[in-house]
């Protein structure tokens, strides 16, 4: 199914109030009226630096020599305006701002609604609108298409770490990343949503460790937590597993506290219910069982075509669950020292039913 963005710009023309136009330069932004099927590459995060959406006429996208070429395959917008340092290039000037600002000129822009700081000087009135952001959060049905099959590739991912860490005495972290990571690469995926992390032993109890060259040892935890992009959009999963199976009592007793956390948020995860809530639901358990200090992060997060965004499931989150919403469910217990269990997964908000679309098994033995 193929992007609408006449539908994107069109509902930022509806939310306009009395601006101008609407400009973006948060990459997220600028790909989602852009190049949704795009992943950010690396770097910069998106082809273009600034996305105009004027009230009439068509959309602008300002973009770099370094990046023309990619930017022109890759656009739903036509009109494309160029910036570089060098004399040889033809183009309409010398750094983003001067165009932004020449092109706002030529529109008789004047007021408009920014998501981010912009220096557009005293000439243009600018206002400070979260729309975009916000309206990113709830997912249509060609996202949806797309974040489902990213989810399928780190299911797929899953499975495979699952039987490399049981078997994986004497691996490294590294080692095991690696293997995860060129597994997911030749089933095409265009890029891991973030640097896949593989958290052993004590290092599990690091909610984002960095890998190192530490052998995997028999009971440890493994915390494998990773995603990827297809067609542009994310997926976000994490699991736990532990290297011959063999938990100890106590892991196999934080891990059994966790799975619920997760289910008693998921449930909680229903139209209308508040971020608060959500998270609530999982940290009270936690609590109840003892280990409150040991969640030491927030539920969950929005993921599309960034793996964190809009909206966020944390103790003081005042947002509330709309239809469609896309979250991560990811509650975890991280003992320093010791390990850690985290249990992610990724969920869509559907009335008071929500719908856990990551498959990749999550009971213990
Ligand atoms: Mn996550």
């Amino acid at each position: 199914m193929k992007i609408n963005y006449e539908r994107r710009w069109n509902e930022i023309k509806k939310n306009l109030d009395e601006k101008d136009a609407f400009i973006t330069s948060l990459p997220g932004n600028t790909r989602y009226l852009g190049n949704s099927d795009s992943p950010p590459g690396c770097p910069p995060g998106s082809t273009m630096n600034f996305v105009i959406i004027p009230r009439k006429g068509e959309p602008i996208a300002i973009t770099s020599s370094l990046e023309e070429h990619r930017c022109i395959e890759e656009s739903s917008i036509d009109d494309i305006r160029l910036w570089t340092l060098y004399p040889d290039i033809k183009s309409d000037g010398k750094t983003a701002l001067d165009v932004l600002k020449n092109t706002l000129n030529e529109k008789k822009i004047k007021n408009v609604y920014i998501d981010s700081k912009i220096g557009l000087g005293r000439g243009i009135k600018a206002s400070k609108n979260d729309f975009v952001t916000e309206m990113r959060g709830v997912k249509t049905k060609d996202e949806l298409e797309r974040i489902r099959k990213a989810i399928k590739q780190s299911d797929s991912g899953q499975e495979f770490a699952r039987n490399l860490v049981e078997c994986g005495e004497g691996l490294t972290e590294r080692e095991v990343r690696t293997e995860i990571d060129y597994f997911m690469g030749r089933n095409g995926i265009q890029e891991n949503s973030f640097t896949t992390i593989i958290a052993s032993g004590p290092n599990a109890a690091h909610s984002h460790h960095s890998n190192t060259n530490r052998k995997l040892e028999s009971g440890d935890p493994v915390i494998c937590d990773f995603g990827v992009f297809w067609d542009g959009y994310c997926s976000d999963i994490t699991r736990t597993y532990f290297v011959n199976g063999e938990p100890s009592a106590e892991l196999k007793e934080i891990y059994q506290v966790v799975l619920e956390a997760n289910k008693l948020s998921t449930h909680e995860l229903k139209a209308g219910n508040s971020g608060h809530n959500i998270d609530k639901a999982g940290r009270d358990f936690i609590r109840s069982k003892g280990y409150g200090r040991n969640f030491v992060h927030g539920t969950g997060h929005g993921f599309g075509l960034e793996i964190h965004e809009f909206p966020s499931l944390t103790y003081k989150s005042k947002v509330i669950a709309k239809e469609s919403m896309a979250v991560t469910i990811e509650p975890g217990i991280y003992i320093p020292g010791k390990g850690g269990v985290r249990i992610e997964d990724d969920v869509l908000v559907k009335g008071d039913n929500p719908q856990v679309l990551t498959k990749a098994k999550k009971d213990l033995y």
